[in-house]
């Protein structure tokens, strides 16, 4: 990869960490409305993995939606705007957190029933299919979903009509407050795959460059056989499941172990020991990103809300 490129994965990690940092400092102030799922400790998953895709390619995830959007393209203004539920929010400001879309940027959603957008996914493949067209669909997942009734469907489906969906599951090991052990009778994720004879595939998370091979090669596996493919991602989530989880059920000493392993920390190694970057340009990145974050919110609090008559618009009732 070009030296460009791994910059810009490292400055989009760093955006996404800064981003959700100051995310949950304007929750805490009551500016933030509803569930937010924070992804700091995954920005390895989706910034590999969305890097490897053809802006064609669609993309289709759960709620912990912020760092993916970002990775799609969508700005920090707008995201934030999200969140505040403002009229300049990519969503208008009616989606919040858990459902940032775009399809400009081939971003469907953001959704926030487990395991509901995975049928969507299929569905996103069968219209590609029809058209004639190679596009793949990404699907974004954690791994207590796929011990929900949709995931065996579509995973179904996806096999038996040949659709291009790479199957992506960020195992980040809990369910909300249940280990991934409780509540799945494999927890080799990947495995599933096999009861539908769909090829897959399993790759360390917190390397970004490691995401991005992987990834690459999964979604030339799909375009080119016409075959949908499972990726299980393994990954830590650092903060709780949600704002205001009191995250009694793990010890904080597994939390610094991961935490050792920041994908951020790590990639930062990597392109010092290769030599891609200076200490000071990496710095140069992050007070870019500071900077980038300010503006954005302050453009996001300066911004309206959504008139009452937009409680009416963009919905399908008359
Ligand atoms: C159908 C459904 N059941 C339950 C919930 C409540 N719920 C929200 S998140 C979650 C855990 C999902 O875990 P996982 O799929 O591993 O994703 P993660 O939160 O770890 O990213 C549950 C049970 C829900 N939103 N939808």
């Amino acid at each position: 990869m070009k030296k460009e490129q791994q910059l810009d994965l490292y400055y989009q990690m760093v955006l996404i960490r800064r981003l959700e940092e100051r995310g949950a400092e304007l929750y805490q102030q009551g500016k933030i409305g509803g569930f937010m799922h924070l992804y700091i400790g995954q920005e390895a998953v989706s910034t590999g993995l969305i890097a490897a895709r053809e802006a064609r390619d669609r993309v289709i995830t759960a709620y912990r939606d912020h760092g993916v959007a970002l990775n799609c393209g969508v700005s920090a203004n707008e995201v934030i705007a999200e969140l505040l539920g403002k009229t300049t929010g990519m969503s208008k400001g009616k989606g919040g957190s858990m459902h940032m879309a775009d399809t400009s940027k081939n971003l469907w959603g953001g959704h926030a029933i487990v395991g509901g957008h995975l049928p969507i996914a299929a569905g996103l493949a069968i219209g590609d299919q029809y058209a004639g067209n190679d596009n793949v669909t990404i699907c974004m997942f954690g791994e207590g979903a796929t011990n929900i009734g949709y995931f065996h469907e579509a995973l179904n489906i996806a096999k038996t009509w040949n659709l291009r969906v790479l199957w992506v599951c960020e195992n980040n090991q809990y369910g909300m407050g249940t280990t991934v052990e409780r509540a799945s009778a494999v927890t080799d994720i990947r495995q599933k795959a096999e009861g539908y004879g769909m090829k897959n595939g399993q790759v360390d998370g917190m390397d970004v460059m490691k995401v991005y091979d992987a990834a690459q090669d999964a979604l030339e596996f799909v375009r080119k056989n016409s075959q949908p493919f499972l990726l299980e991602i393994d990954t830590y989530r650092f903060r709780g499941h949600s704002m205001g989880d009191p995250e009694r059920y793990r010890k904080q000493e597994e939390v610094k172990k991961w935490q050792e392993n920041d994908p951020i920390g790590i990639f930062n190694k990597q392109l010092l020991e290769k030599k891609v970057a200076t200490k000071k340009v990496l710095d140069e990145i992050e007070a870019r990103v500071e900077e980038e974050i300010a503006k954005a919110v302050e453009f996001a609090e300066a911004s309206p809300e959504p008139a009452m008559e937009e409680l009416y618009t963009d919905i399908y009732a008359d």
